[in-house]
């Protein structure tokens, strides 16, 4: 029979983004640049294109837990990740389905949370209740958390703009029960460098990389957040499997491109050039 061994498997917990640019379709095609199956349980389907959101519509709660049911009882996961979950509701649901299938610290697959509160034009993806789910429902299940500089403000009222204050913020967030804490700089925009902030609870951890001039940086968080989860995926430590997403952001932010009137994503068809040229 022709064919070959399957990949490990991801599955991500997201949002649809029509635009192609962030959401699940950032994650899936990050799983694949990675050499890893991708899996997707929808949790909204966002009306978006390059320069913002104009509808959401909600995937009912059972049906979201239904989708992890069905990729975790028949093909199985060996990491997961969330983006965009919507609603408190969604966010029960999930917290149940992981619990029951072995996802997060529950169980024994790794789950890294990205806790996505709105889009980088601002535009809600997250209901304002719902951040308190977020916070008591997947960050004590989260093998790690990836929150941005925005995100740490409205999860825990600090607002970052020193590397002491970024060290503070991960002792507070990982007080809210993650094993691992990645407080990413990308947004402390004076900074002439980008300085992510690794902490397992005892050991803080800098990962310095340059600052790339782009505007077009849609779904950055997305494809790290999946990059890492692919190495995760692939049985990873925590530690190795964030280099690994540091690398790949940085070089899917060189790749990004523009599109349409707003603003770009970042890409991971660099991983092609061999294959299809620049
Ligand atoms: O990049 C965060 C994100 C996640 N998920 C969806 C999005 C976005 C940003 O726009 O649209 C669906």
């Amino acid at each position: 029979m022709t064919g070959r061994p399957a990949p490990k498997k991801a599955l991500t917990i997201a949002g649809s983004d029509s635009g192609g640019g962030a959401g699940l379709q950032a994650d899936l095609r990050t799983f694949f640049a990675n050499g890893v199956h991708g899996m997707s349980a929808v949790t909204a389907v966002t009306v978006q294109n390059s320069v913002g959101v104009t509808g959401v519509a909600e995937i009912p709660p059972e049906t979201v837990a239904a989708q992890i049911h069905a990729v975790a009882s028949d093909i199985g996961v060996d990491a997961a990740k969330t983006g965009m979950l919507a609603t408190a509701e969604i966010i029960t649901a999930i917290a149940k389905a992981v619990d029951e299938v072995g996802i997060g610290r529950n169980g024994s697959v790794p789950l890294v949370v990205d806790p996505v509160a709105a889009s980088m034009h601002g535009d809600p993806l997250l209901r304002e209740e719902a951040m308190e789910a977020i916070r008591g429902l997947m960050f004590p299940r989260a093998t790690l958390v990836t929150p941005n500089l925005d995100e740490v403000r409205l999860l825990v009222g600090i607002d970052v703009r020193t590397r002491e204050q970024q060290r503070e913020a991960a002792r507070v967030l990982h007080e809210l029960g993650p094993q691992w804490v990645l407080v990413k700089g990308g947004h402390m925009r004076d900074d002439p460098e980008c300085t992510d902030l690794l902490f397992d609870g005892t050991t803080f951890t800098e990962l310095t990389g340059p600052r790339y001039d782009t505007d077009n940086t849609h779904g950055g968080g997305d494809t790290l957040a999946a990059a890492i989860t692919s190495a995760l995926a692939k049985g990873a430590s925590v530690p190795e499997a964030v280099r690994h997403g540091k690398q790949f952001i940085e070089r899917s932010v060189q790749a990004s491109y523009p599109l349409g009137a707003g603003v770009g994503p970042v890409s991971p068809l660099w991983v092609l050039d061999d294959v299809h040229g620049r």
